[in-house]
């Protein structure tokens, strides 16, 4: 009984999380960029004379995560998150004057658990370190699951997946080339590497030199 208000909280959060607003004005989405975690919504508003869409994909090229169609003045569109990436969008009739957002959602719990569950990654070792050009990353699962490895920044923030299927147990090798999730090179700095399993994720400190 003492933990169903706990596991109300924990249920209330998955299932409505926050959500974060982006204005549509004239050309542009206000704010461009946005750092949310697994769950939250975000809600577009056109705030402006113009019609608009919030359509994921790149370059005019939709990939099918979300699309909102025409939004005439004054319309919304809500899109709830429920896996972690990064998810870049545009409007249809202004992606050529610019008119594209990102939005990165980090995992849930990302700064809260840190230890290795049992019968998760037994071991997680990135080299050459420090590296150029390319890290390679060798793992071993002991059971199957969801496995999602990805860096983040010296500030914590995402920068790139590297992976993030079912795996079986076994022994494996990634490798992460040092760009960022929109094609960007990373700056030199120090990384994280992280493999999330079954709730937990084992890290590895990498240096990127230039
Ligand atoms: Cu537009």
């Amino acid at each position: 009984m003492k933990y169903s208000g706990v596991l109300f909280l924990m249920l209330s959060t998955l299932v409505f999380g926050a959500t974060h607003q982006v204005n549509m004005i004239g050309v542009a989405y206000e704010p461009d960029t946005l750092n949310i975690t697994e769950g939250d919504s975000v809600l577009w508003v056109n705030t402006s004379a113009l019609t608009h869409t919030t359509t994921s994909g790149v370059s005019g090229v939709p990939d099918g995560y979300w699309d909102s169609g025409l939004m005439p003045p004054n319309d919304s569109f809500t899109f709830h998150f429920d896996s972690s990436g990064v998810f870049p969008y545009y409007c249809t009739p202004h992606w050529t004057l610019g008119m594209i957002g990102l939005i990165t959602v980090a995992p849930v719990g990302i700064d809260e658990i840190e230890i290795a569950v049992p019968n998760g990654i037994s071991s997680l070792a990135a080299y050459p370190n420090p590296f150029t050009q390319t890290v390679k990353i060798d793992y071993s699962v002991n059971s199957a699951g969801p496995l999602k490895i990805a860096v983040y920044n010296s500030a914590g923030h995402f920068v790139m997946s590297l992976m993030d299927l079912e795996t079986v147990a076994g022994n494996y090798t990634s490798t992460w080339d040092g760009i960022d999730a929109v094609g960007i090179p990373a700056a030199p700095g120090v990384y994280f590497i992280r493999a999330y399993f079954k709730g937990a994720y084992l890290q590895d400190k990498v240096i990127l030199l230039k």
